[in-house]
């Protein structure tokens, strides 16, 4: 089931202009069992529009989140090591910032499978995690993070307030993009806030996107695209403020945001709202060009593993993410051109890659199989997987980075 909007996500201006379609998709997280390949997959329209009103870059369609986040979905946040990494160091930076102790209370909106929340439970403080995803929810649960298998909401927020449950840290890691209801999100986040309380949200960060071309995380499950810009309009709307952000390099580029209902805006932010005026965030155009080289991308794919084919090269792929989906779906490659893709998460090994039907493999595969090539997908994560696979890289094998141009490694 699919929406189309009719106004901006978050300023309701019915002005939004069209920048870059990616084709009509399946789902990204879609990832297929064997006695369903042969099944029509659902498929929607990726389509992105900029609002000149707010600046607010989105999908133009909605599909349900039943739909995208319970049954099966198979993304488990611990199946990263750098992310675990990044995650602890975020945890404990806040325990210490914010002198969190077992009177204390922190709250996590999407907490997948506890990947985050374990360290405040280590650290003896008192903890909470939301997440609509059957599975990951069950996996925090086994690891002593207690959980609420729902979607977050405003009503959800008013009932846990009236539980007496207030938040002193509400973390919201890669979840504000994937609501439907943005304006419900952030208001639930007032609510469940302490007056003294903190949001710390982390978000691509549009500007990386665009930068170094990284339109395979475009997909369903992210309806908003965020800049400073954007979000400074989207929290003010509900008397929060962003008093401070962070850039970081997780998932191709990210912001972390602090946001407070006492205005305090660090110089940090309205540099960066600065910059985004006098680069042109705010601007059509910025768009309309990283569009022209999205289509530059899909051509010199192509070209490159067409190339290596043709020579008689053997190519495969590694990590069934996400972003993964969209660019072999958008760039149309199928199994004429990658034999398998790996991946270390488990539960995704056996599954089929959406709309092109590549098996996904456990890593182990790629000493096994040894194929020439391997596509990297989760190019994210590029330094930790190139080490890891030192082996395979030793006997000869070469990787392919797509993004932000692709070349061999
Ligand atoms: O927003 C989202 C981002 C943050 O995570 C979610 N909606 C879905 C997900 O998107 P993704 O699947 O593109 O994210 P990842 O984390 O970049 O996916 C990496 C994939 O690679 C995972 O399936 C795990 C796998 N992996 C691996 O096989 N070996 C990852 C690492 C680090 C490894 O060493």
């Amino acid at each position: 089931m699919q929406e189309k909007i009719s106004a901006c996500r978050i300023c309701q201006s019915p002005g939004v202009v069209p920048v870059l379609s990616l084709g009509v998709t399946p789902l990204a997280d879609g990832l297929l069992k064997e006695d369903q390949i042969s099944a029509p997959e659902p498929r929607f329209p990726l389509s992105v529009a900029f609002c000149p009103e707010c600046s607010l870059v989105q999908l133009q369609e909605t599909v349900s989140p039943d739909q995208l986040f319970c049954q099966d979905y198979p993304y488990y946040s611990s199946f990263s090591p750098a992310l675990l990494k990044h995650s602890r160091e975020n945890a404990l930076n806040l325990i210490r910032l914010r002198n969190l102790n077992s009177g204390s209370f922190v709250i996590e909106l999407a907490s997948n499978d506890g990947y985050l929340l374990k360290n405040f439970v280590e650290h003896g403080i008192p903890v909470l995690g939301i997440d609509p995803a059957e599975g990951p929810a069950r996996a925090a649960e086994a690891i002593g993070v207690p959980t609420r298998c729902t979607f977050f909401s405003s009503q959800l927020a008013q009932d846990l307030r009236s539980e007496g449950k207030a938040a002193d840290v509400i973390v919201a890691n890669n979840v504000l993009a994937h609501v439907a209801d943005t304006h419900g999100f952030v208001d639930g986040i007032h609510t469940l806030l302490k007056d003294t309380g903190v949001a710390v949200i982390e978000a691509p960060y549009l500007k990386d996107l665009v930068q170094h071309c990284e339109f395979d995380t475009i997909y369903h499950e992210h309806l908003c695209y965020f800049s400073v810009t954007a979000l400074d309009r989207l929290f003010r709307m509900h008397g929060l403020f962003l008093n401070d952000v962070e850039r970081l390099s997780i998932h191709g580029g990210s912001l972390r945001l602090y946001v407070e209902k006492i205005e305090n805006v660090s110089p940090r932010v309205t540099t960066l709202l600065q910059e985004e005026r006098e680069e042109g965030l705010t601007h059509v155009r910025y768009y309309q060009d990283f569009a022209s080289r999205v289509e530059r991308i899909r051509t010199e794919l192509r070209m490159l593993l067409n190339d290596l084919k043709q020579k008689g090269a053997r190519i495969a792929a590694y990590g069934a993410a996400a972003k993964g989906s969209t660019l072999i779906n958008y760039c149309d490659l199928g199994t004429d051109l990658i034999d398998f893709v790996v991946d270390r998460n488990t539960h995704k090994h056996g599954r089929y890659m959406p709309g092109q039907h590549i098996p996904i493999l456990a890593t182990e595969a790629l000493l096994d199989k040894k194929p020439d090539y391997v596509l990297l997908l989760a190019w994210n994560f590029a330094d930790e997987i190139l080490e890891q696979q030192k082996a395979y890289r030793q006997l000869g094998g070469r990787f392919i980075t797509p993004v932000p141009h692709p070349r061999v490694m």
